[in-house]
């Protein structure tokens, strides 16, 4: 007998995200992904000003705003004929490298961890550290009162296999607070340079307005040592403690194995050469990334704007009630093919493209380690494991653009506002290819479109009802206890979806 299983909210991601699997002898065979809500960031932007644009687009978004703000200053710099000097670029991957450092350890204690880690195990704990201590007063205190929201957000949880081991759970519990404060560390160090964090005010077509100050520089090395240490000291082995406690981890979670990435962090000031390199992959093979190749499709989205249409022509046309549609995303198709895109599809890329990298090799002697070889990252483990091996590419490389900007030289080059326009900005946001088009006529924009990362992997079914990446991931999936799918919720979140993003 089929059972409907829904999780509405899905929790500890951002944004509301509605899923919805039917499950048969205890797996699943169906899933639907919906995004609940519309937003209308790309209307609100026409008629506008367009050095509004990068102000208004970070507003979309308080986990990934310098992503938004990189797209949104990439499309207008190609609109205006402009484009950054050498320290701009350089301070613009520092704020964005500190935005993806923060952004990649939130997702794995505060938002993925506790889909592994046992926190119960801490009314165990017989040691000494403060901060564990007043964390097992609370859990405990919670569980033996009456209150309807115990010890959130710890608990209540799905119920189901948590990692056995106790002293693992105590030290993870231990980096989960940890990571709170390398959070803030990450989000100081970007805002050195951002003037603020989130949704940075320095961030202009033309490059950055913040100067490039010695003692600036200095600071923002000193917290990039610190976040190192900790990603490399304690993030990445926790991610290998948690695949040796779940290896079964590595086979759940397939997604449709095609993957797409723009090309993060430029290395060049022509923004030809990445430190995450762009391709796409499909059937085990490179391919060169062609923009043209991108069309929106809406069948099953709440939008009666024509299908298919390539987002430099995009139309945002809200059909709340449309019939036989589910989503208030829309579903980004390549060449019509759904695409998987973050640290997963980075990953794949370098692989073939940059096979002699740090990353990679890093990523096949750990796997080798494991006895395991690369095809099974197609999966929620491999998910977290490239997301760590990432944060550590990036987090390395900052030192190195710290070193490579020259203290007072122009970080922002001057420009003429032209009245007519067209641009486009890819970047590689932290959940993965981020795209912005626009069109600029009479002074004003005239058209704006965002196709965003978890748009391309939270999508619904498209023109040929192809289901979306994450859709393809969770058919398959045990579901041990229908009343608690914490599989089907640790498959999504290996995605790290954020669907205020995706719905835009
Ligand atoms: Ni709201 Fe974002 C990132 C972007 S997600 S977090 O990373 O762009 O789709
Ligand atoms: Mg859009």
């Amino acid at each position: 007998m089929i059972m409907n299983i829904t999780l509405d909210p899905l929790t500890r991601i951002e944004g509301h995200l509605s899923i919805k699997v039917d499950v048969d002898n205890n797996k699943v065979v169906k899933a639907e992904c919906a995004g609940e809500m519309f937003r209308g960031f790309e209307l609100l932007l026409r008629g506008r000003h367009p050095m509004d644009a990068h102000m208004i687009t970070q507003r979309i978004c308080g986990v990934c705003p310098i992503d938004h703000g990189m797209a949104s200053t990439s499309a207008q710099e190609a609109a205006f004929r402009v484009s950054p000097p050498t320290n701009g670029r350089l301070l613009r991957n520092l704020i964005q490298g500190a935005n993806y450092v923060h952004s990649h350890i939130v997702h794995f204690y505060q938002l993925s961890a506790l889909d592994f880690i046992d926190v119960t195990a801490i009314i165990g704990y017989t040691g000494k550290d403060d901060a564990l201590l007043l964390l097992q007063d609370w859990v405990k205190s919670q569980l033996q009162s009456e209150k309807i929201f115990p010890a959130a957000p710890f608990l209540p949880r799905y119920e189901g296999t948590y990692a056995a081991d106790a002293e693992l759970n105590v030290m993870a519990l231990k980096h989960y607070l940890d990571a709170m404060t390398m959070r803030r560390q990450a989000h100081e160090a970007a805002a050195m340079f951002s003037g603020k964090i989130p949704h940075s005010t320095s961030l202009m077509p033309g490059g950055v307005t913040e100067l490039a100050r010695a003692n600036t520089l200095a600071a923002y090395r000193s917290i990039a040592e610190r976040l190192r240490a900790f990603v490399v000291g304690v993030y990445m082995p926790d991610v290998i403690a948690v695949a040796k406690a779940f290896p079964q981890y590595f086979t759940y979670g397939r997604g449709p194995d095609t993957y797409l990435s723009y090309g993060g962090f430029p290395e060049n000031d022509a923004r030809t050469e990445f430190l995450l390199p762009s391709g796409v992959v499909r059937k085990g093979a490179l391919e060169v990334f062609d923009a043209s190749h991108i069309g929106e499709e809406v069948k099953h989205s709440l939008f009666n704007s024509k299908s298919g249409l390539h987002p430099s022509r995009g139309e945002t046309l809200p059909e709340p009630g449309k019939s036989d549609a589910y989503s208030w995303l829309k579903a980004p198709r390549y060449d019509g093919q759904p695409m998987e895109v973050g640290p997963l599809a980075r990953f794949m890329v370098a692989l073939l493209k940059t096979p002699k990298s740090p990353t990679v090799v890093l990523g096949q002697d750990i796997l080798s380690q494991l006895k395991l070889g690369p095809e099974v990252l197609n999966s929620v483990l491999g998910r977290h494991l490239v997301r760590a091996l990432e944060c550590k590419a990036v987090v390395e490389r900052m030192l190195d653009w710290v070193d490579q900007t020259t203290p007072g030289e122009l970080t922002f080059k001057e420009f003429e506002l032209p009245q007519e326009g067209e641009g486009m900005g890819l970047t590689e946001a932290a959940r993965g290819a981020l795209g912005h088009w626009i069109s600029v006529k009479k002074g004003v924009i005239d058209n704006y479109q965002c196709v965003v990362p978890t748009t391309w992997n939270a999508s619904p079914r498209d023109d040929h009802d192809v289901a979306g990446p994450i859709e393809q991931a969770l058919v398959g999936t045990p579901i041990a206890d229908p009343k608690n799918p914490v599989e089907a919720a640790r498959v999504v979140r290996s995605f790290d979806p954020c669907l205020a993003c995706a719905i835009h």
